[in-house]
């Protein structure tokens, strides 16, 4: 495999280089299906990997704590208003390290230490920090849950409503890391207006598609709107919080001096890229595709026998429900990796394994999707995935799927542009 580092790591870090080059060789040859992952762009890789790591700029722009700011203020101010733009955001922060800073942070800005907030347990498709007991959200505020219908998995609002009259939340939390349909923010938004409380929504998953028009919008409807950037919309691993103007500055001192101090500066810029690169043209049509793929990929799943929950996909991402297979979501994704699919063992609703087993495996496209793979290889990826979900015991065709996959991977490159970088 060609070589996408310079001779320089090699001398210095060899053990260090190694693991670079088998990890691109891992992203190169094999599908990467987790729905949380993508492939960042060059320009996105260049500017992480730049000096600017080498700068302290504690504070906003025009306001550091260090002086020799002026290269920063200005990256941030472009992802700032880049992104304000994209989302049409009344205020935006761009400082917050991943998701769940985002989103410690704001909890910070709105809540005191044991108020009561209610989001989407982790059982079901809620994120850690959505108040799971191990958790600083579980732990620090009153946090109650809501969950899906045991009759179509999906979100019952009727039933989220009478919860929510119930435990009066300061704080509805809306969003997931494992729902496989379209969140209605516009009911949330009257539910927390009828019990009185802010709504945060967490679209860290889903931000591509909204930032495309491909899933309805949670700004207009949402207090605080947290996402990360590496996901769907396909920038560096990182994370972003917007809210209405009136809350502007206590998101900001909750950032900052509040949960952060030095901001991640380089991945700030490489933040601010991402954003201009989510405004052309192709970014649109590329999350049209990831939908599509999805569709594709649920159809031929279901069409070979597997129950996905909800019984399909609105969006990236879909789960396979292996309860009545003989087999658990740990060994099916083991499997999987061994044919050269990296997807992720998932509890599914009312899930009767624990976590670290599951009955379920989360899929995703947005970054197979990146590589250009469109239905015709959904529909073949899709066979695959019930061939050697279907056969447990047969190693064999584990490793011919695996063949076929490095072969289809080989027409669908990544990174070319960035050998010999
Ligand atoms: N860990 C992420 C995911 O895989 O969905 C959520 O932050």
């Amino acid at each position: 495999m060609a070589s996408y580092i310079d001779s320089s790591l090699h001398q210095i870090d060899p053990q260090i280089a190694k693991l670079l080059e088998g990890e691109y060789e891992r992203q190169t040859k094999t599908l990467v299906m987790i729905p949380s992952e993508n492939y960042a762009s060059r320009a996105v890789l260049q500017t992480m990997g730049s000096i600017l790591t080498n700068k302290y700029a504690e504070g906003y722009p025009s306001e550091r704590y260090y002086n020799g700011c002026a290269y920063y203020d200005m990256g941030e101010n472009l992802a700032k208003e880049r992104a304000r733009k994209l989302f049409k955001a009344e205020h935006v922060n761009v400082q917050p390290h991943t998701g769940s800073s985002a989103n410690m942070a704001a909890y910070y800005a709105i809540l005191e230490i044991g108020d009561t907030v209610l989001g989407m347990s982790t059982e079901h498709g809620g994120h850690l920090t959505h108040g799971k007991n191990l958790n600083f959200s579980g732990k620090w505020y009153d946090y109650h849950s809501y969950g899906v219908s045991k009759k179509d998995e999906r979100l019952d609002y009727d039933e989220i409503r009478e919860i929510a009259k119930k435990v009066k939340p300061k704080l509805i939390v809306c969003g997931a890391s494992a729902y496989p349909r379209i969140i209605d923010f516009e009911i949330f938004k009257s539910i927390a207006d009828e019990v009185g409380a802010y709504l945060m929504s967490d679209v860290a998953h889903i931000i591509g598609l909204i930032a495309a028009g491909e899933h309805p919008d949670p700004v207009p409807h949402s207090h605080i709107v947290t996402s990360t950037t590496h996901k769907t919309l396909r920038g560096p691993r990182g994370a972003i919080i917007m809210c209405k103007r009136e809350l502007a500055e206590a998101v900001d001192r909750a950032v900052f001096p509040g949960t952060q101090a030095g901001p991640l500066m380089h991945q700030i810029a490489a933040k601010a890229v991402c954003f201009r690169e989510a405004q052309s043209f192709g970014f649109k049509e590329y999350q049209r595709q990831i939908i599509k793929n999805a569709a594709i990929l649920a159809e031929t799943l279901m069409e070979r026998g597997f129950r996905l929950t909800t019984g399909g996909t609105d969006n990236h991402l879909m789960m396979i429900d292996l309860s009545d297979k003989g087999l658990n979501g740990r060994d099916a994704a083991d499997m999987l990796e061994e044919a050269g699919i990296a997807a992720n063992k998932n509890s599914i609703p009312f899930d009767t394994r624990p976590p670290a087993i599951t009955s379920g495996v989360r899929f995703g496209t947005p970054a197979l999707t990146t590589r250009g793979m469109k239905e015709e290889e959904m529909r073949l990826i899709g066979g695959w995935i019930s061939d050697v979900l279907s056969n447990p015991k047969n190693q064999d065709l584990r490793m011919k799927t695996r063949a076929c996959i490095e072969e289809l991977c080989e027409q669908f490159p990544i990174y070319l542009d960035i050998l010999n970088w």
